[in-house]
């Protein structure tokens, strides 16, 4: 038999919620009402908050930021099958994941403004910062499922990555490594058919990008991402066979991106107004609301008055953050030579002290400039 067939594991594609809303009872998984309204809460918090800081970034507010709009159901979906003990690897699109683990607001708008205290995570809150490097998270989410394999801790990590990351050195490097090792690690891709503005027929030539799972001897699976029950159930699936030892799983979440990559790109050079208006159509929150409108989750007034107490939400935080941007502790330069080491080198405490001396001359000078009588008197 010098010639055989191989046989391989088949990808599936899995859809539960179509774009008008409409469920297929079959496959409908059985969530309860609390988790349903705590999943569209963060969902519509995101969305909200990431419309909210556009229009602060066109105000010359927000620092350039990419935005989350669109993708809410892929980390949503996943990340509230997360214990709060398991571990968070986010990319950059996660906001909603991020807000459900407990990452205030303005942590958020402060990152984007360029404060490193927006990348701290909460006390408590194990999450992993934004990370911009693309895919060299999937790394670190690899290295913590080994490290909880080592330590017989039964958690699970959760990491997100983009289809441009998919095509990364270091996505095969840490699939590779989370499934020889057997890592409990649930690899989200966010496959939004753009990487800034390379489509993804320009970067890779199969079909899907859950099917290089079966190369890794993982199990692979396509969803709708933009269904926010497929997403659900998949990783339901994908966590359950982490906690039990059976190593890693790949979940492609196929979505789209109803923004410009970054505030600071023009989608219009490369994506036509068809497609947009195509995705649109299929967007995540609209049909998880009629879903949850016909269930009688939520009625037309409850609706309303969650937007309302969420937008008031958000108008504190940014409220918040801008106080914080002002006040002494986020603005003292002096807090660049904390957090690096222990027990500050002799070489940096010098530039230190030498910063601080400076700090001090510069605010004597502008005291006596201000105030030049005072001053000639001493
Ligand atoms: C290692 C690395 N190379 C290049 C970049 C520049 N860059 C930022 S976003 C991006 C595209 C990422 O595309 P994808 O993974 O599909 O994620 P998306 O932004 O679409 O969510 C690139 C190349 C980077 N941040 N890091």
């Amino acid at each position: 038999m010098p010639r055989t067939k191989i046989e391989l594991p088949h990808i599936e594609n899995m859809s539960i919620l179509d774009e008008n809303g409409v469920v297929d009872k079959s496959l409908e998984p059985k969530i309860d009402a609390d988790t349903l309204k705590t999943m569209y809460r963060y969902m519509l918090l995101a969305r909200r908050t990431d419309e909210r800081m556009l229009l602060m970034q066109r105000q010359g507010r927000q620092g350039t930021f990419p935005q989350s709009s669109g993708h809410e159901a892929i980390s949503m979906g996943s990340i509230i099958h997360l214990k709060k003990s398991d571990w968070h690897v986010p990319a950059y699109r996660e906001l909603a994941g991020m807000l459900y683990r407990g990452w205030p607001i303005e942590t958020s708008l402060l990152y984007w403004n360029g404060f490193e205290e927006g990348a701290r995570p909460p006390e408590g809150v194990n999450d992993l910062p934004v990370c911009v490097p693309i895919a060299s998270q999937l790394l670190h989410a690899a290295g913590i499922g080994m490290a909880m394999n080592i330590r017989n801790d039964n958690g699970v990590v959760m990491t997100y990555f983009g289809d441009g990351a998919s095509s990364e050195g270091d996505t095969h490097e840490a699939m590779n490594f989370a499934s020889v090792y057997q890592a409990p690690v649930v690899f989200m891709c966010l496959n939004n058919q753009y990487a800034i503005s390379v489509p993804i027929a320009k970067q890779m030539r199969c079909e899907t990008i859950a099917q290089r799972a079966v190369s890794y001897g993982m199990p692979g699976i396509r969803v709708d991402g933009n269904d926010v029950l497929a997403v659900y159930q998949a990783s339901l699936e994908a966590v359950d066979r982490a906690r039990a030892g059976l190593g890693p799983t790949l979940v492609e979440g196929l979505t789209y991106r109803f923004t410009p990559h970054t505030t600071a790109d023009d989608p219009k050079r490369y994506r036509s107004d068809a497609e947009c208006d195509l995705w649109h159509k299929r967007e995540p929150l609209a049909r998880f609301k009629t879903y949850l409108g016909n269930k009688g989750i939520y009625s037309e007034k409850e609706f309303a008055a969650l937007e309302e107490e969420l937008d008031a939400v958000i108008k504190a935080a940014v409220k918040k953050s801008e106080e914080l941007a002002q006040s002494e502790e986020l603005t003292n330069p002096l807090a660049m030579f904390d957090n690096l080491y222990h027990d500050i080198p002799p070489y940096l405490q010098e530039q230190k002290d030498e910063l601080k001396d400076h700090l001090a001359s510069v605010k004597k000078k502008s005291a006596a400039n201000q105030n030049p009588q005072k001053a000639s008197a001493h």
